[in-house]
């Protein structure tokens, strides 16, 4: 039952493109504000080191973590941002977030009363 409501959300919700860029040891997140559904980020690396991405949020959330994104490579990544809420963006490489490689996204409800 909870399948199928998550099919049917997503299938209403089309899917919100976010650019982000990757250099040691930040993220340019290149919007500050997401609608929920789905969410690509077009992630680039402009840096040197190999760097990644994992999104956590309300609820507990935890997005799967993405794959390393090369120097010079690009990757989209999608994910799922169902609740409304601020959403953290971390990279998992030994080390960045501590040197201050992590960014917030906030998601908001896409039907506001
Ligand atoms: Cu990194």
């Amino acid at each position: 039952m909870t399948a199928l409501i998550l099919a049917a959300v997503l299938a209403a919700s089309p899917t919100t493109s976010v650019g982000l860029g990757m250099r040691e040891y930040r993220y340019s997140v290149y919007r500050s504000s997401v609608h929920a559904g789905t969410v690509a980020f077009n992630m680039t690396n402009f840096g040197e080191d190999a760097h990644n991405l994992r999104l956590t949020g309300p609820g507990g959330y935890r997005s799967a973590v993405s794959r390393d994104v090369e120097p010079g490579g690009h990757l989209r990544f999608k994910v799922h941002l169902l609740r409304a809420g601020s959403y953290s963006l971390v990279c998992l490489k030994p080390e960045h977030a501590a040197r201050g490689m992590k960014a917030k996204l906030r998601v908001t409800r896409r039907h506001p009363r």
